[in-house]
């Protein structure tokens, strides 16, 4: 049967297209199965016209969406008009981090035939076969489906335990060379799924619950090199991003990875991890192999709050501790910060500040907090009426505005924290990195992010050091 996926990436920040892991694997798993496959990605403004042509010209049986939150206002749209086209000749199916934790979209959204909960790879092979096979559709795990004015809920599969079983990930059929040439020559892999910690804003604090098993699962050391030498064979590429939620969970893991990684692939690399997991006795063996920068969230830097409303159970000790061992071993350091919480003001957001001061990481991101359904903080977000209706449909880039109204911590003042935020951090020690920072956070840092994208190596090379 034909499947038709769709990346919908509207309105992002940056300007690099991206691959998606979860929509790579469920083709991956189909093809393997004999099944036919395509992809259309969205991006840039919203446009539904070559959608709407691809529809014509593959003429699928399936419309497999991925989705997530602020995309969905787009998908939303979009599900009805074909629907209004197709009716039944396109089974629409969505699936993703905000479907899997906003299941009332199903019954929200016209002309949505089903939604997957949580891993789909076979999920999602269960309704391609049957709907082949003619057979019934209703009752496949993790899929919940709405038929003749009923939605039938399905229990969910235990969580796939042996991730080497899965083929890997279908990157041509995003046509991967222009993704890596957008985002500095940079392939993304991930050697594991979930992560150890339940974060209050994060989807892993919802997604963990909807099945049972192991929640974070790391692929061999040798499935991930042989899937690394795959890629740089086939494309080209100048550095690896390993884009785990925290690669360094397992110090025996990282050992054999970097003992591997620097005999048979060699290229720089970079990693995402928390403070608690990067150990003295690692960053040595990551250097070593090649590793050239660690990025790691301090999201809030003041240590009752990040407790209390988000938590994050790590001292401020701790997280000097690990830039620092970073920084000792020559690896760059990039920080994740986030501003506009609930129930934060002006003065604890400073604490974030100056905590990033004190560390100086060579790269820093802020973004503005996000609310996602599902998470602890979106629901305290409705109880405390910060946010008051479950629709959004303002037209902005994701976590550069705030959609919570609270009255100690305003709109304008959230704003004026982002786009302030680096130079406060900067411009003591660096002011060349402090302007730069500065543009990028601006009301003009989009624009300017587009015209200057021939330059955009040397820029980051600029901010980054
Ligand atoms: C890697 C990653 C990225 C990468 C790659 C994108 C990707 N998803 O592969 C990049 C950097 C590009 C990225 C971008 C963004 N991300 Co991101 N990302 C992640 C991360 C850390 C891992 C996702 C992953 O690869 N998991 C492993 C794969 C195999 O699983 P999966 O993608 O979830 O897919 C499985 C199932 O969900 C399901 N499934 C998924 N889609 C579909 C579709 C169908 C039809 C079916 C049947 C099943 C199905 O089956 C898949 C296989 O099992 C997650 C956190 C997390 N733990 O999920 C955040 C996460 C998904 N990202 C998030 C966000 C907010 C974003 C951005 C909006 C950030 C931004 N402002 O730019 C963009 C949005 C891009 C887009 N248009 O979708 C949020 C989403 C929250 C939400 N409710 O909206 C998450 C959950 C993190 C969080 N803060 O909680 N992201
Ligand atoms: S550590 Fe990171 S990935 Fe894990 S739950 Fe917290 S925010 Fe999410």
């Amino acid at each position: 049967m034909k499947v038709l996926f769709a990346y919908l990436d509207f309105n992002v920040k940056g300007g690099a297209l991206s691959y998606h892991f979860g929509l790579g694997s469920l083709a991956a798993v189909l093809k393997k199965a004999g099944h036919e496959t395509s992809l259309q990605y969205l991006y840039g403004s919203y446009d539904i016209k070559p959608l709407l042509e691809k529809i014509e010209q593959y003429k699928p049986g399936v419309l497999a969406i991925t989705t997530v939150s602020f995309q969905y206002k787009y998908i939303k749209k979009m599900i009805a008009e074909i629907k209004s086209i197709y009716g039944d000749r396109i089974f629409i199916i969505c699936g993703g981090a905000h479907v899997s934790l906003a299941t009332w979209e199903l019954e929200n959204t016209e002309g949505l035939d089903a939604i997957c909960v949580g891993e789909g790879e076979y999920a999602l092979l269960d309704v391609v076969n049957a709907l082949q096979a003619g057979s019934d559709i209703t009752a496949i795990p993790n899929i919940w489906v709405k038929k003749d004015g009923r939605i039938y809920e399905n229990p969910n599969r235990p969580l796939l335990e042996d991730l080497d079983s899965l083929p890997f990930g279908d990157r041509d059929m995003f046509g991967y060379q222009a993704v890596v040439d957008s985002d500095y020559d940079r392939a993304v892999f991930m050697s594991s799924r979930g992560c150890p910690y339940s974060c209050t804003y994060c989807c892993n604090s919802g997604l963990r619950k909807l099945q049972t098993g192991h929640y974070v699962r790391f692929r061999s050391v040798d499935s991930i090199i042989a899937e690394i030498k795959e890629v740089i064979t086939n494309y080209r590429i100048k550095s690896i991003y390993l884009n785990d939620d925290v690669f360094t969970v397992d110090n025996k893991y990282v050992l054999e990875f970097c003992g591997k990684y620097k005999k048979e692939i060699g290229y720089p690399f970079e990693i995402n991890t928390r403070v608690e997991y990067l150990k003295e006795e690692m960053v040595g063996a990551l250097k070593d192999a090649g590793c050239y920068r660690v990025a790691m969230g301090i999201e809030h830097g003041d240590e009752e709050f990040r407790k209390k409303i988000l938590n994050r159970r790590m001292k401020n000790e701790d997280i000097e501790k690990a830039f620092a061992f970073a920084r000792d071993a020559g690896i760059k350091t990039k920080s994740f910060n986030i501003v506009g919480f609930p129930f934060e003001t002006i003065a604890i957001h400073m604490e974030t500040v100056k905590l990033n001061r004190r560390i100086q990481p060579n790269s820093l991101v802020i973004y503005i907090f996000e609310a996602y359904p599902g998470t602890p903080l979106y629901n305290i977000s409705i109880e405390n009426n910060f946010i008051t209706s479950q629709e959004d449909d303002r037209e902005f880039i994701s976590r550069t505005d705030t959609r919570l109204t609270m009255p100690q911590f305003t709109r304008k003042q959230i704003l004026n924290c982002y786009s302030n935020f680096a130079w406060r951090v900067y411009w003591k020690k660096s002011l060349k990195k402090a302007l730069l920072h500065k543009v990028y956070y601006s009301r003009y840092g989009e624009f300017l992010i587009r015209i200057l994208a021939p330059l955009k190596k040397r820029v980051q090379k600029i901010a980054m050091n």
